[in-house]
């Protein structure tokens, strides 16, 4: 098992109901260390770069809508198999599909409204990450 980078996003209805602390209650314990982290609020440009791959998609607008609605937290996380295991504590994209005791099973409001983002494999973790820290803004961890 490989120690891995993988980026993660705190989303706007998350942040929004005050549950920065309860989401990276679950990322932390279950192996994912911190390893940058920063509050924004998206502009349209960077929501629309970030998720390019779904453009043209009946849910891409309203997508983006929502991405810029309010700030988020983006941050990148570290730990053992950290790209699969960030995304088995988060669950499925739709909550109601989502497994018992995941994030977005616990917290999503819905599909779009879904809490967090994780990469989902190593060439997205890579680019996710670059897109929004500089290498120096990565600090070193054990
Ligand atoms: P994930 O975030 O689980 O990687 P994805 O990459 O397929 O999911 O889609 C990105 C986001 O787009 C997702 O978190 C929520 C939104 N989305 C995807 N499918 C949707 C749908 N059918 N209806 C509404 N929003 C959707
Ligand atoms: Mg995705």
């Amino acid at each position: 098992n490989e120690v891995e980078r993988t980026f993660s996003i705190i989303k706007p209805d998350a942040v929004t109901r005050n549950l920065i602390g309860s989401i990276l209650q679950r990322l932390e314990s279950n192996g994912l260390s911190v390893v940058a982290s920063k509050m924004i609020r998206l502009d349209r440009e960077q929501a629309e770069g970030f998720y390019a791959e779904h453009k043209g998609r009946d849910f891409y607008e309203p997508l983006i809508e929502y991405m810029i609605s309010a700030p988020v937290i983006v941050q990148v996380l570290q730990g053992e198999d950290a790209i699969t295991v960030n995304r088995r504590v988060m669950g499925v994209t739709d909550p109601a599909k989502a497994e018992e005791g995941t994030i977005r099973a616990d917290f999503a409001l819905s599909v779009r409204e879904n809490s967090v983002h994780g990469s989902d494999s190593v060439a997205s973790a890579e680019r996710e990450i670059a897109y929004f820290f500089a290498p120096e803004e990565l600090c070193e961890r054990d």
